[in-house]
């Protein structure tokens, strides 16, 4: 893996015109927070989509139709992010799509994809939706980019900087000046870089798909023995969240996330809108007391299968992401544990988590490994003092 001096080194021909945190400003404590750039007058913004070469044509994904839905989703199905070893591959499901996409105030012209001419076959997506992003004490408007993917037949012909900077003016006209994104890939300049931890649910699976190993003097069964669960959560009043909840959650994570340096400004919307449990989607549970009926817990977590390349026992391993979750009563490895019960009876394969906002405080105890990928938080065209560390950050990007 690279050095930070290598990544000094390496030039971003795109990415260096671009209105992010450069290299040479890592550690530069003068710079202060805030845009990197002035918005432009809206007249300004280029009224033209980017050129594309000839033989492609850019297209407005409408996912309210089933039909696009399904080309978005087969796109991605086989062109989608793999790990290092290309053994797996994110494998969104259509409702996942419709949901992390049709969210509050969306704007169906931000969910872009790339045709070819002549077989109208879709061939890149990148999409955008609206988010109010706190850094500190500003809330900003932002575009949280997604699902940026090129066909594998089409990869390294820098199409991608124009499905970016097509996202971008597309932003930029409905008077949006900066994104939150995040990537596997070193890019001018992380906010910060965090590490997904992975706690086994089904042990024998993953190690025969090649998931995880068998660890030293340890054999199958008392590998099994080691990540069982109890058949049923342990905190009373652990519950399902539902509508009625919302005004509830939202207080609770409103003052939770007050904390952090980074973090979604949810109102009730987004709350119903993110965290109302949906089938195979996501999921949420709160601690409501058993005496006074007060909600004082949350959690909550996304599903997120991969496909499993060549192998012919399994297809899928079914994931679990950790999404927002909130203690203020039950201490929050208790929380994590009856989320990792229900999980199990979810039938997931594994539940994962990143080293951000608290989850530090639970991922050892409760048996998770440091997985080999880093995530790097990036902020586009917002500068925020450098040497953020992952427990500072209290957004979860899908
Ligand atoms: S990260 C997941 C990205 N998708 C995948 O990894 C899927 C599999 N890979 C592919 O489809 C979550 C292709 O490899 C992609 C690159 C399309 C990734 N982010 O076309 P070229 C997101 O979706 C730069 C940003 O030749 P390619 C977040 C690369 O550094 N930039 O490459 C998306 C180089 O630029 P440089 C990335 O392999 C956030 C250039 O692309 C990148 O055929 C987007 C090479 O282009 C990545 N993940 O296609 C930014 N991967 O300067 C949003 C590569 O280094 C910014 N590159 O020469 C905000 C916009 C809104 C602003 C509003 C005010």
């Amino acid at each position: 893996s690279m050095s930070i001096d290598d990544n000094n080194n390496k030039r971003h021909k795109f990415w260096e015109t671009q209105p992010v945190g450069q290299y040479k400003d890592v550690g530069d404590f003068t710079l202060i927070e805030g845009p990197i750039e002035p918005p432009t007058p809206l007249s300004d913004v280029k009224q033209e989509p980017y050129n594309l070469p000839a033989a492609y044509e850019w297209t407005t994904c409408d996912m309210d139709s089933q039909e696009t839905c399904d080309e978005v989703y087969l796109l991605l199905m086989n062109n989608y992010v793999e790990d290092d070893e290309n053994m797996f591959r994110f494998n969104y499901s259509k409702e996942f799509l419709r949901w992390a996409l049709r969210v509050p105030g969306y704007y169906r012209s931000w969910h872009i994809g790339v045709r070819a001419k002549a077989s109208k076959k879709l061939v890149a997506f990148i999409t955008g939706v609206p988010a109010r992003i706190r850094v500190n004490d500003e809330v900003v408007k932002m575009a949280e980019v997604n699902f940026l993917c090129v066909h594998k037949k089409l990869r390294s012909k820098r199409l991608a900087p124009v499905l970016i900077k097509e996202v971008t003016r597309r932003v930029h006209l409905e008077n949006i000046w900066q994104a939150a994104y995040t990537a596997g890939v070193v890019l001018p300049t992380p906010i910060t870089t965090c590490q997904y931890w992975h706690r086994s649910l089904n042990p024998k699976k993953l190690i025969d798909v090649g998931f995880s190993r068998l660890g030293a003097r340890m054999t199958m069964s008392r590998t099994i023995k080691l990540y069982k669960l109890p058949g049923s959560t342990v905190t009373p009043g652990f519950r399902k969240m539902e509508l009625r909840d919302v005004p509830a959650v939202t207080r609770l994570l409103r003052n939770y996330l007050s904390q952090f340096v980074v973090a979604p400004d949810f109102d009730e919307h987004d709350v119903q809108h993110w965290l109302i449990p949906r089938d195979n989607v996501v999921d949420s549970y709160l601690v409501e007391s058993p005496e006074n009926h007060d909600i004082t817990d949350f959690c909550s977590f996304y599903t997120l299968p991969s496909s499993i390349l060549g192998n012919q026992a399994h297809s899928t391993l079914k994931a679990a992401y950790s999404y927002y979750n909130v203690s203020t009563k039950t201490p929050l490895p208790q929380l994590m544990n009856d989320a990792l019960i229900v999980a199990k009876q979810k039938d997931f394969d594994v539940f994962n988590a990143l080293d951000i906002m608290h989850n530090e405080s639970f991922l050892k105890d409760l048996k998770f490994g440091p997985g080999d990928g880093q995530l790097h938080y990036y902020l586009y065209n917002y500068r925020v003092r450098s040497g953020m560390k992952p427990s500072e950050l209290g957004l979860v990007l899908l």
